[in-house]
């Protein structure tokens, strides 16, 4: 494929600060082991907020080739918002990427396409680039109704957007029936949601743009699963839950691509 892939972990709730280094720690050693390649794809973890800090630190001053970024962001730049964090905030720390629109966000949160669309702009704004999630349930899959469903998600974001700010974007399809379930979609199934992803953002957007945007998949990825997940053409790497808390884990994944 033209793009590089990204792995990229999502460690949703877990691992405080010491946790959290200690894993880099190793994962970095796992892969220096391993001679691994570091031109040959990008390697991400998403902590929670309050191991940013600790990651930059380390990140920085190891000039590690590993990148970050957070969960999930607030859509205003400042003010009496408590609990919230701002892009410009998440920026500071050295952080790549930002997830938007996870479905345990959009689930637990009242985060509906307007917020998502408005967090989209605050991590562009800030220099960052958003990892948007979608992806369909499996009431919607059963009606056969999953590939416009999640293009309808995509598009719903993608439809605001100028073709230099769309061509930041990274998706990350993740059907929620294989969500931390063991049950990760076929490769035929990943291909075919990112194919159609790709086609809608073609007939949106320069050719070009297309051509950039990463499409992840995400869904119960393991270093089993994933050897033919990569294969597919339109599949650019992984959004990793469960598997991402385990540094061997990653790194077998890693390299794989
Ligand atoms: C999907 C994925 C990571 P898991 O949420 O975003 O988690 O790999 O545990 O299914």
């Amino acid at each position: 494929s033209k793009r590089i892939p990204l792995i990229a972990g999502n460690w949703k709730m877990n691992f405080d600060h010491l946790e959290a280094t200690y894993f880099v720690q190793k994962l970095v050693w796992l892969l220096r082991d391993a001679r691994f390649d570091y031109s040959r794809c990008e390697i991400a973890l998403m902590p929670s907020f309050t191991s940013l800090r600790s990651v930059q630190v380390l990140v920085e001053a190891d000039r590690l080739k590993i990148r970050y970024g957070a969960q999930s962001v607030s859509v205003t730049t400042q003010g009496a918002f408590t609990g919230d964090v701002s892009a410009d905030m998440i920026a500071h720390l050295g952080c790549s990427y930002v997830i938007v629109g996870h479905s345990e966000r959009r689930k637990y949160h009242p985060e509906d396409d307007a917020n998502i669309v408005d967090q989209v702009r605050a991590v562009l704004a800030a220099g960052m680039q958003p990892i948007l999630c979608v992806g369909e349930s499996f009431e919607e899959r059963r009606q056969g109704i999953e590939l416009d469903f999640a293009v309808g998600q995509v598009h719903d974001v993608t439809r605001d957007l100028s073709d230099e700010e769309a061509a930041r974007l990274i998706i990350a399809y993740e059907p929620v029936w294989a969500i931390g379930t063991g049950m990760v979609a076929t490769p035929d199934t990943a291909q075919e949601a990112a194919q159609a992803i790709r086609d809608d953002l073609r007939e949106t957007f320069d050719a070009q743009v297309a051509d950039t945007v990463r499409i992840l998949y995400g869904g119960s990825v393991t270093s089993r699963n994933a050897v033919q997940l990569i294969e597919e053409p339109d599949v650019d790497g992984f959004l990793i839950g469960g598997a991402s808390l385990d540094a061997d884990e990653m790194a077998k994944i890693a390299r794989l691509t």
